[in-house]
């Protein structure tokens, strides 16, 4: 059971990461739509707690944060990779910038009030209100940039992605495309979803045409599927993708843990150790909907804490 079920909506940037893959790759996929804002009924009964956009489904399989998603996806479908050999550890590095420091100074950006009446489409102000309740404790501890300051780092590195491609390049990590390309295309995506900010492109002529062939990749064959038909899916699926715990990384198969974001969306989803390496940490759990699910993550940007016996 191979089939790729993504769990996203439509204005998620990390989403559009995931789907702008899927055209790269030529993919046919199923697309469930997720709510926005907490509950997420569907979606814990699948993650078990994680409640960040996107995930994974694959079979009874899920796999949460796109950095895991994207490695995952080219296992199965190497071809094109998004990691060319001679420039997998730099285009790494690049996407992982992208998806916490330029994300994070694209979603203050885009967010001031010019930006939101055009991403909110003039939704109600009770809409407005409870996405502000959801995404409140949603980054809890974090310092967000005022517009200013988001505007002038978002200046910065635009210049910066510009001066890369200042070689006639195609692609950010060079003639191919790689997750660097992906990760950088969603942060800037998200602005373009609001027209009132674009002008802030306009001195990157090299990034505008590189951001245009990106987004050219398109989003494969996605067909949609009911959040309740992927749980029922899950339920009806036995057997999960091979994983094993290495030795030396501090666990033992069979323990009681806990896996939590350190960012944003930190919520614990407890489990079974079934899988460790220095890539992935996978858990058992039993879901009363869902059955037996493995919950994968990736290692970096997760913590693992052993449960207390009491
Ligand atoms: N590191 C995560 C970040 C995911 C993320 O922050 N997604 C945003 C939406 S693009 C989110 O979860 N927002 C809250 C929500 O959808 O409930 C990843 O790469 O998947």
């Amino acid at each position: 059971m191979t089939e790729l079920i993504l769990h996203h909506y439509a204005s998620s940037p990390f989403s559009e990461k995931i789907r702008l893959i899927f055209g790269f790759k030529g993919l046919a996929w199923r697309s469930v739509y997720i709510p926005q804002i907490m509950p997420k009924p569907d979606v814990v009964a699948l993650t078990g707690g994680y409640r960040k956009t996107p995930f994974l489904q694959i079979g009874a399989d899920i796999y949460c944060d796109s950095a895991l998603m994207a490695r995952v996806i080219d296992r199965l479908h190497p071809e094109p990779t998004l990691y060319p050999k001679d420039v997998a550890g730099a285009a790494h590095l690049l996407a992982q910038w992208a998806d916490s420091t330029l994300f994070w100074s694209v979603i203050p950006y885009t967010m001031q009030p010019a930006g939101i009446a055009a991403v909110f489409n003039n939704a109600p102000p009770e809409a407005m209100k409870a996405f502000a309740a959801d995404r409140a404790p949603f980054s809890a501890g974090m310092t967000r940039q005022t517009p200013a300051d988001a505007t002038a780092a978002l200046r910065h590195y635009l210049g910066w992605l510009e001066s890369m491609l200042a070689d006639g390049r195609p692609h950010l990590s060079g003639i191919a495309a790689s997750i660097a390309d992906f990760s950088v295309a969603h942060c800037l995506w998200f602005v373009h979803r609001a027209p009132p900010l674009v002008g802030i492109f306009e001195p990157f002529p090299r990034l505008g045409a590189w951001f245009e062939r990106v987004r050219a990749f398109g989003h494969g064959q996605g067909t949609r599927l009911g959040s309740i038909d992927a749980v029922t899916l899950a339920a009806a699926t036995s057997g999960h993708a091979p994983t094993r715990v290495e030795p030396g990384l501090g666990f033992e198969p069979g323990d009681a843990v806990t896996v939590m974001a350190i960012d944003t969306g930190r919520d614990p989803v407890a489990g079974t150790l079934v899988g460790l390496n220095v890539d992935e940490v996978t858990i058992e759990r039993r879901d009363e909907r869902a059955g037996t699910v493995h919950v994968h993550f990736p290692r970096i940007g997760f913590q693992i804490k052993k449960e207390k016996v009491a």
